[in-house]
């Protein structure tokens, strides 16, 4: 009988667990425990860290998990890093469900970085008023530019305000609407936006927002991704549990 470990926090992550509860499937979602109210999900659901590798391979034993589904976010990176790693330790069966990445189209003016620090120095220069549509975990590097006018949208309220000097913080939780983030941008005036390349549907509003208001992009593209079977769609995941399953893995 198949035991599944989701690791959750995505729009994947909640389809995926939604799918296996309809098909009455013994599943757990994982979060890390990074925002005060996660989403609730229709299986069990386990807050926090594991305490990194070890401590994910005596999780993944002692609950005698059988199949270890990824469906974190791309920029998650070392839950990534550790779960291929702890899987294999375990013997665990391990599969990555991710979201393709953003490709420009039509009337995108996008400027590619590699990372954060990339963001922040394509910020050099006279001050903007930019929308740092980033979360809360990668403000402070903003800090080097503090010329701009900065606008900011967390998940939760945080304890002490964000350490940059012209900020304005709007706490909204995804997935966003294009007329939502069109009406923001125009409304504080922006005229240019930092984005992830989280991929998937949840985040994607703003790019389509400042595509229809001619406004340019600075895309962080995604960090490296450790080796690993990778789906795109939920229904290969239900296909590989059910073959594995069939095969008693
Ligand atoms: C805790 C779980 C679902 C999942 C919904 C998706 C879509 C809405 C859009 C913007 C971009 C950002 C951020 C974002 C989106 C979905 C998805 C997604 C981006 C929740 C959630 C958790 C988190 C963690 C949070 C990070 C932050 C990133 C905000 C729940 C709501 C910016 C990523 O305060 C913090 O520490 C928040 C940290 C990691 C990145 C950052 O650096 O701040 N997500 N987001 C998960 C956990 O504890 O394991 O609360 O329900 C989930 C979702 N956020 O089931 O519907 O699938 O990606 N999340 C980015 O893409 O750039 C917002 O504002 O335009
Ligand atoms: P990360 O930097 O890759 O992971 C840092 C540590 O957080 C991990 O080593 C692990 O701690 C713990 N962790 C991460 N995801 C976990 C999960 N699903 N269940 C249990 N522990 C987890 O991760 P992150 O970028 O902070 O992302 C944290 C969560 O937010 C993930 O669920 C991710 O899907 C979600 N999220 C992230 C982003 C983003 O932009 N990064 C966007 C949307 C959603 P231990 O080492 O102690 O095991």
């Amino acid at each position: 009988m198949s035991n599944i470990l989701i690791l959750g926090g995505t729009t994947e992550a909640s389809a995926l667990a939604r799918a296996l509860a309809e098909r009455g499937a013994d599943a757990v979602l994982s979060y890390a425990g990074r925002t005060d109210k996660p989403r609730a999900q229709p299986v069990p659901v386990r807050i926090g860290g594991f305490g990194g590798v070890a401590g994910l391979v005596a999780y993944l034993r002692e609950r005698q998990v059988t199949h270890l589904v990824d469906a974190t976010h791309p920029f998650a990176a070392q839950m990534s890093t550790h779960a291929v790693e702890a899987a294999h330790e375990a013997g665990v069966a391990h599969m990555v469900l991710s979201r393709p990445a953003w490709v420009a189209g039509e009337g995108d003016r996008w400027t590619r970085v590699a990372d954060i620090a990339g963001a922040v120095a394509a910020l050099a220069g006279e001050a903007r008023r930019v929308m740092l549509a980033l979360g809360r975990m990668h403000v402070d590097a903003f800090a080097a530019q503090p010329q701009h006018h900065y606008l900011l949208r967390f998940v939760d309220r945080p304890e002490e305000a964000p350490a940059l000097p012209d900020n304005h913080l709007i706490i909204d939780r995804g997935p966003f609407t294009v007329e939502g983030d069109m009406r923001l941008m125009r409304e504080h005036r922006i005229d240019v936006v930092v984005a992830k390349n989280a991929g998937g549907s949840g985040a994607a509003a703003k790019l389509a927002a400042a595509r229809a208001l001619g406004l340019p992009v600075i895309m962080i593209d995604r960090p490296p991704a450790p080796a690993a079977l990778v789906v795109h769609e939920v229904e290969a995941v239900l296909e590989w549990l059910g073959h594995a399953a069939c095969r008693g893995v």
